[in-house]
């Protein structure tokens, strides 16, 4: 397995139109989940990639799990439990692709992810473990699960990429900012929005965000900006590289995508401002639908969009 990573999928209810909730009586059931998001993206690019995590024994876990192994995710690290469900999320639309998030996973089986499930000899071999900061937030044990899994990545050469992914309905900033700190710090790469950068060094400036959690011990950093594109540090390279512009839909699941891209740039042997540029394309086209992962590219269709010739 050449990527590892783990952490809560949901069934999301989707609505059929913008506007409060109260008034929507129709929704589509979908996949969330940072993670698997990030995993089937991975696999869309054609690299191989695990993905662990708890799911209710319940029609809603067993969905997920099915939907991940058509997509060529390895879930053979799924635990089924049979006394939590799976988490449920519900959208709320508020035009122009904006977004309001309704969460009821507390108690979720995911929530009772431990150390113990992300086994290290499942992941032998692989060459990247990915985490973000919604797994912390989750349970006293998903977040021990997260910093025992960065530790024996770490012990065991697999490079770490952590994607701070903020919620704030999971957890307030006093808590989050010093864990995600914490994690930022024991990681190869960091791919933070410019708000969880503030929020983990008190500056809004890309270039000190990066040069600060460098400091820190971050490997490298790579702040999204958007459409606008990202900035990047990476040893003794840093600079801006320049975003894509499209018609936004659904802005939730962008920055999955772009951590996919920055990885598979990265196990193609890219050079980084050119795994940057492919980090931002999949960034783009994922927000050009409806969903969280459902208009990831195939590794074809991001290459023609990114010489021009077509989505
Ligand atoms: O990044 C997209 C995810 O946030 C979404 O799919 C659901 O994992 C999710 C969460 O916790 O918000």
């Amino acid at each position: 397995m050449e990527v590892v990573t783990f952490g809560e999928s949901m069934v999301l209810m989707d609505p059929d139109r913008n506007g409060p909730l109260e008034h929507v009586h129709r929704f589509e059931k979908r996949m969330a989940g940072a993670e698997s998001n990030f995993a089937v993206a991975v696999s869309r690019l054609g690299h191989r990639v695990a993905w662990i995590s708890r799911l209710g024994k319940d029609p809603l876990g067993l969905g997920i799990y099915r939907n991940l192994r058509g997509e060529g995710v390895d879930v053979s690290g799924v635990i089924f439990d049979d006394s939590r469900p799976t988490g449920l999320y519900f959208k709320e639309r508020k035009g122009e692709g904006g977004t309001r998030v309704y969460y009821y996973r507390a108690g979720s089986a995911a929530s009772a992810l431990t150390p113990g499930d992300v086994r290290p000899e499942r992941w032998s071999g692989a060459r990247i473990l990915f985490v973000t900061g919604i797994t912390p937030a989750l349970s006293d044990s998903c977040r021990e699960a997260v910093f025992s899994a960065v530790d024996e990545a770490r012990n065991h050469g697999v490079s770490v990429v952590f994607d701070p992914n903020y919620r704030a309905k999971l957890w307030g900033e006093d808590e989050a900012g010093p864990i995600l700190r914490e994690i930022a710090a024991k990681s190869d790469i960091v791919l933070p929005g410019v708000n969880e950068g503030r929020l983990m060094t008190g500056s809004d400036d890309p270039e000190v965000i990066a040069s600060t959690l460098v400091g820190l011990g971050a490997g490298q950093v790579v702040v999204k900006l958007g459409p606008e594109g990202a900035w990047y540090r990476a040893g003794g390279e840093k600079g801006k590289v320049k975003g894509f512009s499209v018609r936004q839909v659904d802005e939730v699941g962008a920055g999955d995508a772009f951590a996919a891209g920055y990885v598979s740039g990265l196990l193609d042997g890219l050079p980084t401002p050119e795994a940057v540029r492919r980090a931002c394309a999949m960034g783009a086209l994922a927000v050009t639908g409806p969903g969280d992962y459902e208009n990831l590219p195939l590794r074809e269709e991001l290459e023609r969009f990114m010489s021009g010739t077509g989505k």
